[in-house]
């Protein structure tokens, strides 16, 4: 079930019971058909752990079958720049295979726009997978440039597989020449947060954009290496060079390598930015801004990729417990208010967002439910294109369950609220 086919079947199902309302003579026999529609169980135990991401689809043999196709395109930024970069993408609202796609209008017809990070592949342990790139080459890139018919691959970064299926070019596969296809056949061993990236020309092809996350389930329940969570988010903190993109994208050639220079610093492709509205900005990405509720444990799939950049990150307000270390469970936890995470690292947190009111004792933070921020304390990362704040920075949106925390609880009596009395 794609989120799409959901929206749909949802929009169906409630045009079904306002139809219904108005004219149940005449419209009695459709709502009747649409009110009885329901996920399978295997399709909500899907969503349950996706997350809203889109699923891949089942062969004829029930392995999970993922279709990835590579292209360029541009992203927009807050700052409006339209900025070029090249990665993975896949079928309009599905990893289904659409065939060889060549000609940009084929590539607007039947693909997703290209996205950086490209979207999630979610993969369950002991749970077969073939993943399919198709390389259909570049199609927004100047006629002359030498970025025009490159080969690319697919690394399954931190995943323990041979070497004919681990994407690093010739050792021994050749790439995936343009218009081309390969398979890769995968059997998930662990579970954990991994991260497919390409590694022809890794420097350039990833900085271009040619990463995504890899997210591997044990099973079908809200658990990471055996810990429950109530919502996940997957974080991926990149670096980006607009300059160099373009460079690549007129000449194939970034002058002067050793000088590349990140002029943006990415959440999920995004960037903070002082107008909150933006809809370009990280805080106005669901996938990106964390929104819980009180009582909650929420886990965060950090990931990082990019040049030298060490990201810092740091919640205010909230301990982050490390659970797992590039996909593999601690023997033993331990409690970060900062974490550091460098390009190729993933580090997997538990964040357990407290009953305000009762166990929060200290008077300065006690601000209960409401808004707090997590940013890059390497600021670095906090200025793109020159200015701040405008980088790596997002919200904890944390919701109150209970009344006495709710914001408009500081009064009571017409005394100041007072926490140590809860
Ligand atoms: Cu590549």
């Amino acid at each position: 079930m794609n989120v799409l086919k959901l929206i749909g079947r949802t929009t169906a199902l409630l045009l079904g019971i306002a139809m219904y309302s108005i004219s149940p003579n005449v419209f009695a026999e459709e709502a009747k058909q649409t009110e009885v529609w329901s996920l399978s169980q295997d399709e909500q135990d899907l969503i349950n752990v996706t997350n809203g991401d889109i699923p891949g689809d089942r062969g004829k043999d029930g392995v999970w079958e993922f279709h990835l196709y590579t292209t360029d395109g541009y992203i927009e930024m807050t700052n409006g720049e339209l900025v070029w970069v090249f990665g993975y993408t896949h079928a309009k609202g599905s990893f289904k295979n659409v065939g060889e796609v060549t000609t940009k209008e084929q590539v607007e017809q039947l693909l997703e726009p290209v996205k950086v990070p490209s979207d999630p592949v979610h993969l369950f342990v002991g749970e077969k997978a073939r993943v399919t790139l198709h390389n259909t080459g570049m199609h927004c890139a100047a006629e002359h440039s030498g970025i025009n018919h490159v080969a690319h691959t697919i690394h399954f970064h931190g995943l323990d597989l041979t070497p004919a299926v681990d994407g690093v070019p010739s050792l021994p596969v050749d790439p995936v020449l343009e218009h081309t296809a390969f398979t890769y056949e995968l059997l998930p061993q662990y579970e954990g947060s991994f991260m497919g990236h390409c590694h022809v020309d890794s420097f350039n092809h990833i900085l271009a954009g040619m990463y995504f996350p890899i997210i591997i389930h044990q099973d079908r329940s809200k658990t990471a290496y055996g810990y429950k969570y109530d919502r996940d988010y997957t974080l991926f903190l990149s670096e980006l060079s607009s300059v160099a993109n373009e460079q690549l994208q007129e000449s194939g050639v970034v002058h002067g390598l050793q000088d590349w220079k990140a002029d943006y610093y990415l959440i999920n492709g995004r960037t903070f930015t002082d107008n909150l509205y933006h809809p370009r900005s990280v805080i106005n990405d669901p996938r990106s801004r964390i929104v819980a509720y009180e009582d909650e444990t929420v886990l965060l799939r950090l990931m990082a990729i990019g040049a030298d950049h060490v990201f810092a990150l740091h919640p205010h307000g909230y301990h982050m417990e490390v659970v797992a270390l590039d996909g593999r469970k601690l023997k033993s936890t331990y409690d970060k208010d900062t974490i550091c995470i460098a390009s190729g690292e993933r580090i997997d947190v538990l964040v357990r967002i407290p009953h305000f009111a009762s166990q929060r004792k200290c008077l300065s933070c006690n601000l209960g439910a409401g808004i707090t921020i997590m940013h890059d304390h390497n600021l670095r990362g906090m200025v793109s294109t020159g200015k701040y704040p405008m980088g790596a920075l997002t919200i904890f949106d944390v919701r109150s369950k209970s009344k006495a925390a709710q914001p408009e609880a500081p009064l009571k009596g017409g005394k100041p609220y007072n926490p140590l009395e809860h």
